[in-house]
C-alpha cells in the first residue's frame, strides 16, 4: 500500500484526481473522506490543505503528494521532487503600486517593506541579490496590502496577471517559475517504491501523450516518402495498403502545436480522408 497526500480542495484537487484517474486510479469522490481509497491499486488518498503536503511526506505521514514547487521550495521540505506535472503552473513575483517609478530595478527595494506568504523564497532571493528589506508574513489577500497602507510592495503567485491589474500593481521581477510536482518522501520501503516506479510509469504515458493527436488518412502510395518525412513518428509511421491500387493509409503520431502545419502539407502531397484523433495514452 503507498499513501498519497493530495489538496482536498482549490487549485490542484481536480487535476490531481485526473491525473491519477488516468493512471488507472480511480477515487471515489462521493464517498470522500479525510482518508479515500482507490478502487482497483493499493493506494490510499490523504486529502490536505497544500502547505502541509511537504511536510507530511517528509516526515513518512504520506509517502508521496502532489502539490506546487513553490509550497515545497517554501518549507525546504526534506522531499524528492520525482516529476513535474505541466499544471498548475504559475511564478512569484515582486510587484509594485503602478504610480512609484521602480527603475533602478531591484535596489528600490532595499528598506521597503514586502508583503508575502512565501518569506523563505523572498528572503533567499534577496539574499543572493544583497537587497536588505522587510518582509511582512500576510496570508491571504496580499495584494490589498499596499493599498491598505501596511507595506509598500509584494511577493505573491501571478498567474493569469488579472489580480495585479486589478489592484493596481505592476510586476517588477518573476523570482520562482513554479507548477505542480510529484514529490516522494526520503525512505520508501521497496514494496512502496515498486508500486510508486508503476504509478510513475502509468503517468509518464498519460504525461506523453498529452499535446499530441493520432493522425491517419489515405495517400498516394508514390508520395509516401515525402509523407514519412513531414511525418516522424514514435518508431516510424505505420504504412498500410488500400484495397483500391496505388492507395495506401498513412498513420502517424503528431504534435498538436505542428498539426495544422502538416495537415497542409499533406493535403499537397495529395492526402485524402485526413482524421484527427485523441491520443489516451503512449506507452514507449
Ligand atoms: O486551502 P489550501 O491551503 O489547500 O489552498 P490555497 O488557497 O493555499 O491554495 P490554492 O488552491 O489557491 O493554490 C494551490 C496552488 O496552486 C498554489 O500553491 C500554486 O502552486 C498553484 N497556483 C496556480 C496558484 C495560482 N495558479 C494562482 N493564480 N495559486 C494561487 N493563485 C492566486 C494568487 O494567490 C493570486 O491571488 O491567484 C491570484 C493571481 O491569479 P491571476 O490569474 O489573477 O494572476
Ligand atoms: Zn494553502
Amino acid at each position: 500500500m503507498i499513501r498519497i497526500a493530495i489538496q482536498s480542495k482549490g487549485r490542484l484537487n481536480e487535476e490531481s484526481v485526473e491525473l491519477l484517474r488516468d493512471a488507472g486510479v480511480t477515487i471515489d469522490e462521493q464517498k470522500r473522506k479525510f482518508l479515500g481509497r482507490a478502487a482497483n491499486y493499493p493506494l490510499e488518498v490523504l486529502y490536505l490543505r497544500d502547505d502541509d503536503i511537504p511536510e507530511v511526506v517528509a516526515d513518512g505521514s504520506a509517502d508521496i503528494g502532489i502539490v506546487g514547487l513553490n509550497e515545497v521550495a517554501e518549507t525546504g521540505a526534506d522531499v524528492t521532487v520525482v516529476r513535474r506535472l505541466g499544471f498548475g503552473r504559475c511564478r512569484i513575483s515582486l510587484a509594485v503600486p503602478k504610480s512609484q517609478q521602480v527603475d533602478s530595478q531591484l535596489a528600490w527595494f532595499n528598506g521597503k517593506t514586502i508583503a508575502t506568504s512565501y518569506p523563505n523564497i523572498l528572503r533567499r532571493f534577496f539574499d543572493e541579490r544583497g537587497i536588505s528589506a522587510s518582509i511582512r508574513v500576510i496570508k491571504g489577500s496580499v495584494e490589498i496590502a499596499p493599498a491598505a497602507g501596511i507595506a509598500d510592495a509584494i511577493f505573491d503567485i501571478v498567474s493569469s496577471g488579472g489580480t495585479l491589474i486589478s489592484n493596481g500593481l505592476v510586476e517588477v521581477e518573476r523570482v520562482f517559475e513554479s507548477e505542480a510536482v510529484l514529490i516522494a518522501g526520503p525512505n520508501l520501503t521497496a514494496e512502496k517504491q515498486a508500486l510508486l516506479d508503476s504509478l510513475l510509469f502509468r503517468i509518464d504515458a498519460v504525461s506523453d501523450s498529452r499535446g499530441k493527436k493520432y493522425i491517419l488518412m489515405n495517400l498516394p502510395s508514390d508520395r509516401i516518402d515525402e509523407a514519412i518525412r513531414i511525418l516522424p513518428a514514435l518508431r516510424s509511421p505505420t504504412v498500410m495498403p488500400l484495397a483500391a491500387e496505388g492507395w495506401c493509409s498513412l498513420h502517424s503520431v503528431v504534435a498538436d502545436i505542428d498539426l495544422w502545419d502538416k495537415v497542409e502539407k499533406l493535403k499537397a502531397l495529395g492526402a485524402e480522408g485526413i482524421l484527427v484523433l485523441q491520443l489516451d495514452k503512449v506507452i514507449e
